[in-house]
């Protein structure tokens, strides 16, 4: 039975709100589908040609790494439409009381045959997770929705940083902020949080991750130990993915020649340096990972 768009509470804590626009899907299975579209004008829907299927998988099955959600594609008119547009930029609709499906759209280029040829985790995908993440009930972290609902602490403007960094693409996939490290830069002598990274995340982000477990819930996974491993290459990492383990004991691991960071702290969605999460990362700046909330590694 397909879910439909219900009145999502507040949670407890003024971070996680920041993303929060008060709306959700009912119950615990929400069915996406890909909308017809020919944007190459060569009578083949464009979902069946090259690895765009492929990739929107990949986007939609990181969420059920973390939350209690099960995605099911379907032919009919699903929950979630994805669609590809022409140029740049994204839209999305966003689930209301008794809404039964919505569209979620990126503009790609016509010339781009497939996924694989320009856009991958942790590179231009970010735009995917952000319009994934409006369909499935989050806002701008720079959005203020009526009086329960405000903007994200410290944020004023779409472009700021905040005054606890907390609005890095790295701790939210909501900010229209480009990806940076919200702390000290460990790879220069001054106190400089702030500094942009060469990838994007690869994943929804640490105060996503709690956003949308305060909507649907939480899933156990890897509960086992569990060996996490970056490198200076964007394209293994994917870019930075923030880890969500319920268990065991796990390691970051580092592979490569360069200074690196290795960071085991947690996100602690407070509003402060640290609140969206800290990066693992390599001086190069090229992917890593951050550790959600409540997730010891
Ligand atoms: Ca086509
Ligand atoms: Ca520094
Ligand atoms: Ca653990
Ligand atoms: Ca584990
Ligand atoms: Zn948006």
């Amino acid at each position: 039975m397909s879910s439909v768009g219900i009145a999502a509470p507040p949670s407890g804590n003024a971070v996680v709100n920041g993303l929060l626009m008060g709306q959700a899907w009912s119950g615990s299975e929400v069915t996406i589908g890909f909308k017809f579209g020919d944007i190459n004008a060569n009578g083949i829907d464009d979902f069946d040609e090259g690895d765009w299927k492929p990739f929107h998988r990949e986007v939609v099955a990181n969420v059920e790494t973390f939350t209690a959600l099960t995605f099911r594609e379907t032919d009919e008119p699903a929950n979630i439409m994805f669609r590809l547009d022409l140029g740049g930029g994204g839209e999305s609709g966003t689930p209301s009381a008794g809404t039964t499906s919505v569209e979620t759209a990126v503009g790609i280029n016509v010339d781009v045959a497939g996924s694989a040829q320009a856009v991958r985790l942790g590179t231009f995908s970010l735009t995917w997770f952000h319009e994934f993440g409006h369909a499935l009930g989050l806002k701008h972290s720079h959005d203020q929705d009526g009086g329960t609902f405000g903007k994200l602490p410290g944020i004023q403007e779409p472009g700021d940083q905040g005054t606890t960094f907390l609005n890095s693409q790295l701790n939210t996939v909501m900010s229209y902020t480009w990806s940076f490290l919200a702390e000290d830069n460990p790879f220069t002598a001054a106190f400089d949080p702030g500094t942009s990274v060469n990838a994007q995340p690869g994943s929804f982000s640490a105060i996503d991750i709690a956003a949308l477990q305060h909507l649907y819930g939480a899933r156990a996974r890897n509960a086992g130990n569990d060996t996490y491993r970056f490198s200076d290459d964007v394209d293994v990492n994917r870019g930075y993915t923030t880890i969500w383990d319920t268990g065991g004991s796990d390691t970051i691991e580092y592979a490569g020649t360069s200074r690196a960071k290795i960071d085991l702290r947690a996100a602690t969605l407070e509003n402060e340096i640290g609140g969206g999460g800290w990066i693992s990362t390599s001086e190069p700046l090229r992917g890593g990972y951050a550790i959600a909330h409540g997730v010891t590694i």
